[in-house]
């Protein structure tokens, strides 16, 4: 026991009018939505490396954050889980996710990592058990330790490529221990500064192999749960070679995996890749391989990666209207990929901050579903491929250019365009959120 959120009491559902601070008012857990509760909906997760690990710093200033647990021994790792869970308490989540990094303290090598993960895995198992909560994913990092600077499966050193094989060998065990839902790995530094130093075609390939790899393993011990790519543009390299969902379905399919491996998508990294998050859903979505979201929020003006808590509900609608479309999540969730700004120091703005994602989130599902339920928004689009239902149109399809022609100069074809009918669906969107 930490007496960290000492006076923060189990968070309630109370309803959209109640004037407490820290209530529920659109997250009711056991609210049926479609034959399915609102948990099973959203399955939020919490990241431990926002919440327990960042100190808070920024390329300008160190630590902000003052926490027990900071520290880097098995105590203060301890300490660490028990704040952790004592916050999933409160929350009422049922799930988290973590590295390796944020869990264990670092060791001296791959054997002291190894046997830290272990003893904290062990632990934690334990506290997941008495709390009933359950893993989303784990992964492995590949990016903070100064050995990875040149990146991991991509390293111009093969010894680089063995050591983050071995970790990512004992994170996908760890996971699955676990019982997690899903192993993530997000290719941290797989990229590059400059193309003066670097052999792309070689990078990528080295890629290619290291993902076979852990599908093979991971397939080899049992892991039932799902692999995914998390895509970012760039941070920290300039170039990430999991650059967005089109980037990776590409790289995926080069190397035989579109079949094995699925993506988690972050809001944040949508924006800094020039899209919206409805687009990479969208994109995943219609090329199968849609697994899980780590929801942020990015400020649009800066080009970092702001891992904001989402409030913003007309957005997050449009992301979970996508989501729903797909048939909603399997073994993915909504993890809060988010972290404090640094002035927010106190445990009551951790609460805070994710009892307003939750409710955020709860919020934008609700109105994705209505929209869903509804039905105009879709109507209203298959009105608008209308002319692609009729056989002759599949028929063109299948013909060639020269039959074609030919059709359009004997009919003398010559379309009346239509309008797109914008601002009438975004004024259907409005009704609902
Ligand atoms: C960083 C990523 C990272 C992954 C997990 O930008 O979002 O947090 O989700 O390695
Ligand atoms: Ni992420
Ligand atoms: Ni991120």
């Amino acid at each position: 026991m930490t007496d960290f959120f000492a006076g923060i009491a189990p968070v309630k559902f109370e309803g959209p009018a109640t004037t407490s601070e820290l209530a529920y008012r659109h997250y009711d857990p056991d609210e049926m939505l479609g034959g399915k509760r609102l948990e099973e909906h959203l399955r939020f997760a919490i990241a431990w490396w926002h919440s327990f690990a960042w100190p808070g710093g920024d390329p300008f200033g160190g630590q902000t954050f003052e926490r027990p647990w900071f520290g880097d021994d098995m105590d203060h790792a301890k300490m660490k889980a028990d704040a952790a869970f004592e916050m999933f308490a409160i929350l009422g989540q049922p799930y988290f996710c973590f590295h390796d990094a944020d869990i264990r303290p670092e060791g001296a090598g791959f054997a002291e990592n190894t046997r830290n993960l272990d003893e904290i895995v062990d632990y934690i198992g334990q506290k997941m058990e008495k709390a009933g909560i359950g893993l989303l994913w784990g992964t492995a990092n590949l990016f903070s330790h100064r050995r990875f600077m040149a990146g991991a499966a991509t390293n111009p050193d093969p010894e680089v490529f063995a050591f983050a094989a071995a970790t990512v060998k004992t994170c996908i065990d760890a996971t699955h221990r676990l019982g997690g839902q899903n192993y993530v790995l997000w290719g941290g530094r797989e990229g590059y500064e400059t193309l003066l130093n670097t052999d792309l075609k070689r990078e990528r390939e080295q890629a290619g192999r290291f993902l076979n790899m852990v599908v093979d393993y991971a397939r080899k011990i049992g892991f039932e749960g799902t692999l995914l790519i998390e895509p970012k543009p760039q941070e920290p390299t300039k170039h990430q070679y999991d650059y967005d969902v089109g980037t990776i379905y590409g790289f995926l399919k080069q190397y035989g995996l579109e079949g094995e491996v699925k993506l988690n998508i972050e809001q944040g990294h949508a924006i800094l890749a020039g899209h919206s998050f409805e687009h990479e859903l969208a994109m995943a979505a219609s090329l199968g391989i849609l697994g899980s979201i780590d929801m942020n929020r990015n400020d649009y003006q800066s080009g970092w990666d702001t891992d904001q808590f989402p409030n913003n509900v007309p957005e997050v609608a449009l992301a979970y209207y996508e989501i729903l479309k797909a048939g909603g999540f399997t073994t993915g969730g909504t993890n809060f990929d988010s972290k404090l700004r640094r002035q927010s120091l106190d445990p009551m703005d951790l609460i805070a901050a994710h009892v307003g994602g939750m409710d955020t989130c709860a919020a934008g599902l609700k109105a994705a579903y209505r929209m869903l339920e509804d039905g105009t928004l879709q109507a209203m689009r298959d009105e608008r491929y209308a002319g692609w239902d009729a056989p002759e149109a599949q028929q063109m399809l299948q013909s060639d250019l020269a039959t074609v022609a030919a059709r359009v100069l004997a009919e003398g074809v010559n379309p009346r365009p239509v309008s797109g009918r914008q601002e009438r669906l975004e004024n259907i969107v409005n009704r609902f959120v």
